[in-house]
């Protein structure tokens, strides 16, 4: 997979990408991420990406013509799969997304800043917009780094067996159970027995239920979601 990530704040983006799960996916070759500094594509002494809005208010809004030349210039080397502007009013991201887009060759994603992008960036090239949650931050660059996250850790290859997404919380739309280490008793705390018992249906079990337990307590609208899951249990 190969990302490109448009921002006028590039340096923000290369802390998350050059470490952990990440670094490995690009030691690997499975992920390519690509930081695109917009700026490089204003032109002008000022090398201005951003004017006043019309119609007046507050905040500045980030142009067409430096985006514009700086996507059509990235279509050049590549067809895009997924144009993304990251926004707080696009859809909120889940895993389900993180799933589908997991299955892309080339995303390309647009970190908003300031009041946002003309909206004529939006109507001609923009296939999908995405908001992290219902908060502001002050660019899309952090979120873009969260989804990119939650994307390339999808991408076979990229997780061994220890850190496999089989069992994560949500894609199973079920909280993921509690885990143990060792030591198995600290301080009278007792790891549940039945862990140490090496009875591998029974511990599934264990899982399952303590899963669905969790779930019901801390998350039920998530139950709501598949109805089925753990009715057997109420
Ligand atoms: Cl994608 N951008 C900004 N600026 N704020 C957000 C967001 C994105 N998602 C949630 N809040």
């Amino acid at each position: 997979m190969h990302i490109d990530i448009i921002s006028v704040v590039p340096g923000l983006l290369e802390g998350p990408f050059s470490h952990s799960i990440l670094k490995r996916a690009e030691d690997k070759g499975i992920a390519k991420i690509q930081l695109h500094n917009l700026r490089d594509f204003a032109t002008g002494k000022q090398k201005q990406v951003d004017d006043y809005a019309f119609g007046g208010g507050a905040g500045m809004v980030m142009m067409i013509e430096p985006i514009a030349r700086c996507i059509e210039s990235l279509q050049e080397k590549r067809t895009y799969d997924e144009i993304i502007y990251m926004t707080p009013d696009g859809k909120r991201f889940d895993q389900p997304m993180a799933n589908a887009l997991s299955l892309q060759q080339n995303l390309l994603i647009l970190c908003g800043h300031y009041k946002g992008v003309d909206e004529r960036v939006r109507e001609r090239y923009i296939t999908k917009e995405i908001s992290i949650g219902d908060y502001v931050l002050s660019g899309g660059e952090l979120a873009a780094a969260v989804v990119a996250d939650a994307v390339i850790r999808l991408i076979p290859g990229v997780l061994n067996d220890e850190t496999s997404a089989l069992t994560d919380s949500f894609q199973d739309d079920l909280l993921a159970p509690p885990v143990y280490t060792r030591p198995a008793e600290y301080e009278g705390m007792n790891v549940p027995e039945v862990l140490l018992s090496g009875h591998e249906a029974k511990i599934n079990e264990w899982r399952f239920e303590a899963s669905v337990r969790r779930t019901k307590e801390r998350r039920p609208d998530l139950m709501e979601k598949s109805p089925t899951k753990g009715s057997d249990n109420q």
